[in-house]
């Protein structure tokens, strides 16, 4: 591996890309925050990139860290929780590993509730939506008596779960309220002694959570 410092690029928003930077910080790896503009600019200096970055499938974010050009979300998620921090973020056991990857499909249905009905404000995205409560309650069902979502180890699907429920409480702080073991997650996640440093450094971003350009449903804090 190069002794270089790793990349990590995305929109200067906490999007898709916050539960890698959250990752990072509760490891304490030190990287360059590479951050395009939400302007227009930012998108014509992204786009005028993105064909010479050394990447098969370019997109934002990456990761990039000597043999590794990593773009997908859940693809640099993963690696840094089996790569980084001797790996501790990422289960070793079967029926967690096995968990693990069913909740990660479960979270990036819900992200994506929230993120279309946003970035499409179509009558057909509004009524997917209404689908999340329903998984919100098995995801606290699933949670319940556990300090973590695979138990008393945090994962990597915690970093998930965790931005999540952050971006729906900034759509909506009543969203969240049924969701009692959701709540207490979140609550315990901010106050991990990394992530409380992290969110008092000023490299940390409460908001916004998308690209204002993009999303034809602008939400205060969630994009502007
Ligand atoms: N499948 C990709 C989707 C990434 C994606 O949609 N990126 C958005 C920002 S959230 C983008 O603007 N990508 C730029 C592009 O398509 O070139 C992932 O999971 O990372």
């Amino acid at each position: 591996m190069s002794n270089s410092k790793p990349i990590f690029a995305y929109y200067d928003m906490r999007g898709l890309g916050y539960p890698i930077k959250l990752e990072l910080a509760y490891l304490g790896i030190d990287y360059v925050d590479k951050r395009y503009p939400i302007t227009q600019a930012g998108l014509d200096q992204y786009r005028s990139d993105k064909a010479n970055l050394g990447l098969d499938f370019p997109n934002v974010p990456y990761w990039k860290h000597g043999d590794i050009n990593l773009t997908e979300t859940r693809a640099i998620l993963k690696y840094i929780a089996r790569e980084e921090g001797g790996g501790k973020l990422m289960p070793t056991d079967r029926v967690g590993l096995a968990n693990a990857e069913m909740l990660e499909g479960v979270l990036w249905d819900v992200w994506w509730f929230l993120i279309n009905r946003c970035y499409r404000d179509t009558d057909d995205v509004i009524e997917e939506l209404g689908e999340s409560p329903a998984k919100f309650e098995m995801l606290d069902k699933f949670l319940r008596n556990k300090e973590w979502l695979l138990g008393d180890k945090i994962s990597y699907v915690d970093f998930m779960l965790y931005e999540i429920l952050y971006q729906y409480n900034v759509y909506d702080s009543e969203y969240l309220g049924p969701y009692g073991a959701l709540l207490k997650l979140k609550a315990n996640f901010e106050g991990l002694p990394a992530i409380k440093k992290f969110m008092a450094s000023p490299e940390y971003m409460a908001a916004p959570c998308y690209h204002p350009l993009y999303m034809r449903y602008k939400a205060v804090g969630l994009t502007c």
